[in-house]
């Protein structure tokens, strides 16, 4: 015996389930004239026999593309997984519901490119078949259906020339045994020229669903990273108008920001965000980093220049207690006198002015730096405050 497995799919409402019946021959999917979608969230397989045939069909809930997000993509992906599980065999052909006198819409588009995106780019040229139901309203009597389908233009020309014109008419409301037989032997012969769609299939396809997930995902990453720079600038900004804490904390906050920031771009990375309509967030990125780097070096010289000022103030007071003794030295030139009697402290110091004129120098390059980009106005406060010691 012939056995004949069918995968329905297609947008909500199209008639699926009803196919399905009429496919079967009896009542085995719960259809419904509901404006809303069947509350049908389970996978469900049928068969019957049907002449020298034994025919399973999988009815799978309809398509709702408003509910365009990962989950309702990962919720598609895992009743794709149930289907293949039900029909361990793979099936005979994808049957791609439509309704004939529906037009062709931009739903109907998205719902063809979820397909395609999670069973795979070849499913609709390989493995399908598109059935048109609601054929009680085709009135083109003199006018065979396919003679119809070649006419039609646009949008839809381009998908039935996909699937190499390989459709049919289905009236589920007929009560008429011939005709039913007749639209019947017409879909299984269609789906003699498919090719099985199999779990393999659906395993190389692995490719393409993350390409969509990526896609899905990434104006809603690119939303989420503007969040995150503007919080962080909020941070950087406050830092700088309202911060009263040590330099030393100043820079440890410097660095946890840095950390932050740099664990994100990770993971912009890592979610592999795709070109769109939306700032490029990575341009942020980097003016961030400029922006923490230039506060963490001059909180760094902040700190370089207190420890600076509390050595010189020791070694001052130190001096200042010596210079007693001094006083009972034969008078000399005090240059010489200092060095020769206090080599330890003159080199001290020498290497303290040398230390303050690097760091002076220092800020004044940074501080160059930051006017030349145009932000010298206000961030400047501390390095003028840095170039006056
Ligand atoms: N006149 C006519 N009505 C049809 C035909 N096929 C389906 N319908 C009607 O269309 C409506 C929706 O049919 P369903 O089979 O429940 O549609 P579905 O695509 O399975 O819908 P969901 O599972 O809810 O997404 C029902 O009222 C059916 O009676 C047809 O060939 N002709
Ligand atoms: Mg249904």
């Amino acid at each position: 015996m012939k056995h004949v497995n069918f995968l329905l799919l297609g947008t909500s409402g199209n008639g699926i389930s009803s196919l399905g019946n009429t496919l079967l021959g009896q009542t085995c999917f719960k259809t419904s004239s509901d404006l809303h979608a069947t509350e049908n969230i389970a996978v469900k397989g049928s068969s019957a026999l049907r002449g020298d045939c034994r025919i399973t069909v999988v009815d799978i809930p309809g398509i709702d593309t408003d509910n365009k997000n990962i989950d309702a993509l990962k919720s598609f992906k895992a009743l794709i997984q149930e289907a293949l599980r039900l029909c361990e065999d793979g099936f005979t052909a994808i049957v791609f519901v439509l309704q004939f006198w529906c037009r062709y819409t931009r739903q109907e588009q998205e719902t063809l490119k979820l397909i395609k995106a999670t069973l795979g780019e070849g499913v609709i040229t390989k493995s399908t078949v598109c059935v048109f139901t609601h054929g009680d309203l085709y009135k083109h009597e003199s006018e065979i259906f396919i003679t119809w389908c070649r006419g039609q233009k646009g949008n839809i020309q381009n998908f039935l020339a996909e699937c190499n014109y390989r459709c049919v008419l289905f009236n589920n409301k007929t009560k008429d045994v011939m005709n039913q037989d007749k639209q019947l032997e017409e879909l299984l012969k269609l789906a003699t020229e498919t090719e099985s769609y199999t779990l393999s299939h659906f395993q190389l396809a692995e490719k393409e669903r993350k390409s969509l997930e990526e896609e899905i995902s990434s104006p809603i990453l690119a939303q989420e990273a503007s969040m995150f720079f503007s919080d962080m600038q909020t941070k950087l900004k406050s830092l700088e108008d309202e911060w009263t804490g040590s330099n030393k904390d100043k820079l440890d906050l410097l660095s946890k920001y840095q950390e932050e920031l740099l664990k994100f771009e990770g993971e912009l990375v890592n979610k592999n965000l795709k070109p769109g309509n939306y700032i490029n967030p990575f341009g942020s990125i980097k003016v961030l980093k400029v922006n923490i780097q230039t506060k963490c070096k001059l909180a760094e010289s902040e700190i370089k220049l207190e420890s600076l000022n509390d050595q010189f103030k020791t070694q001052h007071h130190r001096f200042n207690r010596n210079s007693s003794t001094r006083a009972t030295f034969p008078a000399r030139s005090s240059t010489i006198e200092t060095t020769e009697r206090f080599p330890q402290e003159t080199k001290s110091f020498k290497r303290q002015n040398d230390g303050r004129r690097s760091l002076r120098e220092e800020n004044v390059r940074s501080y160059n730096l930051q006017k030349a980009r145009g932000k010298g106005n206000d961030q400047s406060k501390d390095t003028k405050r840095c170039i006056l010691l």
